[in-house]
């Protein structure tokens, strides 16, 4: 069944309720009714190119209508939505287009110059469309008169893939995470009771939308509820709080560095929040600062809650019940939760801290094109390996504390150190370098990398970020760069990063 079939339930129940609203201009809005055919319109449109179930759709695309209809009509249309990040930059975003095999590209028409040359050797790409979301006129223009596909494409099964995201790892290139209808099914009705979601909710959505947490935790989230989701094309703190109040906004969702810089608006105390009824944290450890400053501020115990872009949501603090500081809460209805010896591999006993495995119908079905790393992301009893380290406590309670992998959270996005020290090293001057993650007020952690140049060669810190931001996101490139005559190693060779992260991270957080 395809997860989009509450939301056409949604279209008959509230065919003049208000779906979707753009507060930034271009001002959009839909109603449920107007959303469903602009879909089904878009689906049509969609098939006029040639395309139909199981094809992949990648959409590079500005926080848009465009990108909404776009999305949700290749589901319907039982193809596979491949919502990519605007940050990455033509090298990146040509190994995306390669390896997921996307037959249709939607980007952004002032990109054009920088994507056009990219396009070449790429086989199963038989077109790239340029959209100009400033002008949403010539969208519908597009279109306008295209058959409307009324019905969504019933998967032969909830294992259909319907989205696939791309996450990075500790060892070679981003991989295709395939998310079901079967997984998004789970998740939405898990989160719809844990979270009480409710038709009147009022969403304010301030995240982008090609994550999970934007995409398929917050705007699939209230679609699938019948409530209205008031779009910002950009985060704003001051102007998210005015909203938030003018608008009686119920919902809120974001990320630590989202509801630090809420706190930080000077008059923050004036706003009153008292009417919303959640506001949750996730995609990063929510400092404690944070937690206690919007218990002072706003009066509001934030909710945080555990996902992955493999699972979706797992774990959540209780919307009614202790939201314990410091803790990802309980595991959602219908996922399981178990820690494990990272050497023997079996279950620890609450209190110890070892390696969180997960289990459910939210856990993806695997890497694209990519069986072997697949096999190696589950234990042979069919558990996933998170790569995150944690303890239960005796009444269930699940708390995190670090990563077994190298992973670094920067504004609540994943960023693997090799990705980073691959560009690096490709520099004339560098020799060898090591990135890591130090401790940081704004992003919850910054990457600093530690750099050896090669004999007699000389470069600056800001040549060398410079040259990661030329083939990485821009989010992605360190912030600071510390030049060393070596890297402290063990006794093997491999470079101690721990000892590191000691000498240059100043805690700041
Ligand atoms: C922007 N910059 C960053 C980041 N974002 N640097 C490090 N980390 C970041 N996350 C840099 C830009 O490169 C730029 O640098 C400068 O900051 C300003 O860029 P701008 O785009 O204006 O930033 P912003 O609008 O202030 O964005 C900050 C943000 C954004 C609003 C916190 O990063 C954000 O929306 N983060 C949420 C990400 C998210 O949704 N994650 C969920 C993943 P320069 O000026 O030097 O060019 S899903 C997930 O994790 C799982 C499933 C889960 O559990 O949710």
């Amino acid at each position: 069944m395809s997860f989009l079939n509450n939301l056409n339930g949604n279209v008959l129940n509230f065919p003049d309720k208000l779906a979707l609203e753009f507060i930034s201009p271009p001002l959009q809005s839909l109603t449920y009714a107007e959303l469903d055919a602009q879909v089904a319109q878009t689906a049509g449109y969609l098939q006029s190119l040639g395309t139909g179930p199981g094809d992949r759709i990648a959409l590079q695309l500005t926080k848009s209508l465009e990108f909404i209809l776009l999305h949700l009509a290749t589901v319907r249309l039982g193809a596979i939505s491949l919502p990519l990040n605007l940050a990455y930059p033509p090298d990146e975003l040509k190994y995306f287009l390669d390896d997921s095999g996307a037959k249709l590209f939607f980007a952004l028409d002032i990109s054009k110059d920088n994507i056009e040359p990219i396009l070449t050797g790429l086989p199963e790409l038989k077109e790239c469309i340029f959209i100009n979301p400033t002008n949403p006129e010539l969208f519908n223009g597009s279109i306008r008169g295209h058959e409307k596909l009324a019905h969504n494409h019933d998967p032969s099964g909830s294992s259909d893939t319907a989205i696939i995201v791309y996450t990075s790892g500790t060892t070679g290139r981003p991989k295709g995470a395939e998310i079901t209808h079967g997984n998004l099914s789970a998740n939405l009705k898990s989160l719809h009771t844990a979270w009480g979601w409710r038709s009147e909710d009022v969403l304010l959505h301030v995240l982008p939308i090609f994550h999970v947490h934007g995409l398929m935790v917050a705007m699939h989230g209230a679609l699938h509820a019948g409530a209205t989701t008031l779009l910002m094309r950009e985060f704003d703190a001051r102007v998210a709080l005015q909203n938030l109040v003018e608008r009686d906004c119920t919902v809120l969702m974001a990320v630590p560095t989202i509801h630090r810089r809420l706190l930080d608006v000077p008059d923050a105390k004036k706003f009153d929040l008292s009417h919303m009824r959640l506001i949750t944290s996730g995609s990063d450890r929510l400092p404690d600062e944070v937690f206690k400053g919007f218990q002072a501020t706003f009066g509001h115990t934030l909710l945080e809650r555990y996902g992955m872009t493999e699972t979706g949501m797992n774990c959540s603090n209780p919307l009614d019940g202790e939201r314990r500081i410091g803790s990802i809460g309980l595991p959602l209805p219908g996922v399981e939760v178990r820690i494990t010896d990272s050497e023997s591999g079996l279950p620890l006993p609450d209190g110890e801290i070892g390696d969180v495995q997960l289990r459910g119908p939210n856990v993806f079905k695997g890497y694209w094109r990519q069986p072997e790393k697949t096999a190696q992301s589950f234990t042979t009893d069919g558990w996933l390996h998170t790569g995150d380290l944690g303890f239960r406590e005796s009444d269930g309670y699940f708390t995190l504390c670090g990563r077994s992998k190298d992973l670094i959270i920067s504004g609540g996005l994943n960023i693997y150190p090799p990705e980073v020290e691959r560009v690096l090293v490709e520099h004339a001057a560098v020799e060898t370098c090591a990135v890591i993650g130090c401790p940081d007020k704004e992003w919850g952690e910054k990457i600093v990398a530690a750099v050896v140049l090669e004999d007699g060669q000389t470069v600056t810190q800001a040549e060398l970020i410079a040259f990661c931001r030329e083939q990485l996101a821009a989010y992605k490139a360190p912030k600071s760069i510390i030049f060393q005559k070596e890297l402290p190693r063990n006794a093997m060779g491999k470079v101690q990063k721990a000892a590191l992260r000691k000498k240059f991270c100043q805690e700041e957080i």
